[in-house]
């Protein structure tokens, strides 16, 4: 920073605003990886402007987590720079997502994946099932991702929670909207298929932990939550999960289970309040609380 100006004179632009000495990448636990991408998007785009609006959003966050009666930012919290994008489609898009985040997870380091289109989420859990072998993914959406091919593609956001499926146990937890053929993959694969509200209940985060291993990458969409409090995103669904039920769920997960790293996903600020991105903001800040501190 120039001479002569005190350093308060100075707002950083990376998660939470944070000064040098709270978001070096050497001494950070976390990472934050932006990816502005949603070139696999079905419905109404705009989440590439995702990453963008939660890490503005998150300067408006207080540092104290008044339920974990600590500050998450004492671990370090380092911003990437964007990731480009390639023209190459969605496919290549998730390959360059695991070459950003291979070295990353191998330094286990938590790395907080910023979407962009659920398409990305793939690439991401191909790197940490190269570091934790007995992965497993807890799948938060209000769609069930599980096509083999849609529209063409077996890369659009429509099939991510099946190119992650391939890959390790995956849990999908708050779907209310699916397609036949998903109905049918599901019970012919007796798939842990949590809808949305069906399996609304006291007793929810422990049946979901039945299905987990012992180390949990946490993919979330953010139209798993009622669109009454998140509007802004490509595919809104009524009748989704609460605040403190998607709250509960993970902090519960995170205090039998380790979680290693997390996606949020599908935030297109243009189609909502201002409120959703700050919403998005504080439940990733929530998100590395709960993994790096769990209760
Ligand atoms: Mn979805």
């Amino acid at each position: 920073m120039p001479p002569g100006l005190p350093r308060h004179a100075f707002t950083p632009s990376n998660f939470l605003a944070l000064g040098p000495e709270q978001s070096g990448l050497e001494t950070s636990k976390v990472v934050v990886l932006p990816v502005p991408y949603d070139a696999a998007t079905s419905f109404r785009s705009g989440a590439r402007d995702g990453p963008r609006a939660i890490i503005e959003a998150s300067r408006h966050l207080e540092d104290f987590d008044t339920e974990l009666q600590r500050e998450p930012c004492d671990a370090g919290i380092h911003t990437l720079h964007e990731l480009e994008p390639t023209a190459a489609g969605p496919g290549a898009m998730a390959g360059l997502v695991t070459q950003a985040m291979a070295p990353l997870v191998q330094q286990r380091k938590l790395v907080a994946l910023l979407g962009g289109d659920h398409s990305l989420t793939p690439g991401a859990v191909t790197a940490y099932r190269a570091a934790f072998p007995d992965l497993s993914v807890l799948y938060l959406d209000a769609h069930a991702d599980l096509r083999d091919t849609y529209q063409g593609s077996r890369f659009s956001h429509a099939c991510a929670a099946r190119r992650v499926l391939e890959q390790c146990p995956t849990t999908i937890v708050g779907v209310r909207s699916i397609a036949q053929e998903e109905w049918r993959f599901i019970n012919e694969q007796r798939l842990p298929v949590f809808q949305w509200p069906a399996a609304a209940s006291a007793g929810l985060a422990e049946h979901v932990l039945t299905t987990l291993t012992p180390h949990v990458y946490v993919s979330l969409d953010l139209d798993v939550l009622d669109p009454s409090l998140m509007p802004a995103v490509g595919t809104p669904e009524p009748g989704g999960m609460s605040w403190e039920q998607v709250l509960t769920l993970l902090r519960v997960v995170s205090s039998q289970r380790t979680i290693v790293g997390f996606d949020i996903m599908e935030l297109a600020p243009a189609l909502g309040p201002p409120s959703c991105a700050y919403i998005a903001a504080k439940l990733a800040y929530k998100l590395m609380g709960y993994a790096l501190f769990p209760s």
